[in-house]
């Protein structure tokens, strides 16, 4: 009886590595969706004037990265804000604007960075997909770990400059350039100044790192040497009482 407990054990054990193995989703945290006071606590942001004559205040305030404003209006083209998921999006200023609209377009450049963590999990087999993103004015590219700023990877293709980004969801995948740990990846839009920001919504698909899943193997095979010794000893106790 307890040889086939600990033998149902090993099985449920077995299960369940099976699981830990395949892949595992990690949410990116939604633009918007972790606040406090208005600012975003996952997401930063810097801006950078891009004609450097005399940077609009908003901006200004954020030539470091400093916690992204969580936009409460939501212009004309605009995807509603919050989503149905609960996004908002996020700029340098609540209304979304650097300061109100200014004659040269591209004016700002804006870099927005969140950070997640791949601990345990392999780098070389993680994708990230961003299925709900949206951005005013256009794309730039993006960056992991501060590495080279990539245009790619976005479907559809943006628009150049006055192609009316703000009304079109992208699909952003990245399947390179991740690392051990934290990974910080940055967002890079520019905008005229007037309603300016990001929306974000997406996830990323890791797998364990090798070492995790030997860690596991061994663990396993601990749990199935237990079972088989179990089984023996009750053996040995069945043939002692006949
Ligand atoms: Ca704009």
């Amino acid at each position: 009886m307890r040889a086939k407990r600990a033998v149902l054990l090993a099985a449920a054990a077995i299960g369940l590595g099976a699981a830990a193995a395949g892949a595992q989703t990690i949410p990116i945290t939604a633009t918007g969706t972790n606040t406090s006071g208005g600012k975003d606590m996952s997401w930063m942001v810097k801006c950078r004037d891009l004609v450097g004559s005399s940077e609009q205040a908003a901006c200004a305030s954020a030539t470091t990265f400093t916690n992204a404003i969580v936009v409460t209006a939501s212009p004309g083209g605009w995807v509603t804000t919050p989503t149905a998921g609960g996004a908002s999006y996020i700029s340098v200023a609540a209304n979304a604007s650097a300061g109100g609209s200014v004659g040269e377009n591209p004016r700002f450049e804006y870099t927005f960075r969140t950070t997640f963590d791949l601990s345990g999990l392999n780098p070389l087999g993680t994708t990230l997909t961003l299925n709900n993103f949206w951005l005013d004015n256009y794309w730039v590219g993006y960056s992991l770990n501060g590495g080279a700023v990539i245009g790619s990877g976005i479907s559809p293709m943006p628009n150049p400059p006055n192609g009316g980004n703000w009304t079109t969801p992208f699909q952003l995948t990245v399947n390179s350039g991740f690392t051990s740990g934290v990974n910080t990846l940055d967002l890079i839009i520019q905008g005229n100044g007037a309603t300016d920001g990001i929306l974000v919504e997406g996830s990323l698909t890791a797998i364990p790192e090798p070492a995790t899943l030997l860690l596991l193997g061994t663990g396993l095979a601990g749990v199935g040497l237990i079972a088989r010794r179990r089984q023996s000893r009750a053996a040995r106790g069945a043939a002692n009482a006949a």
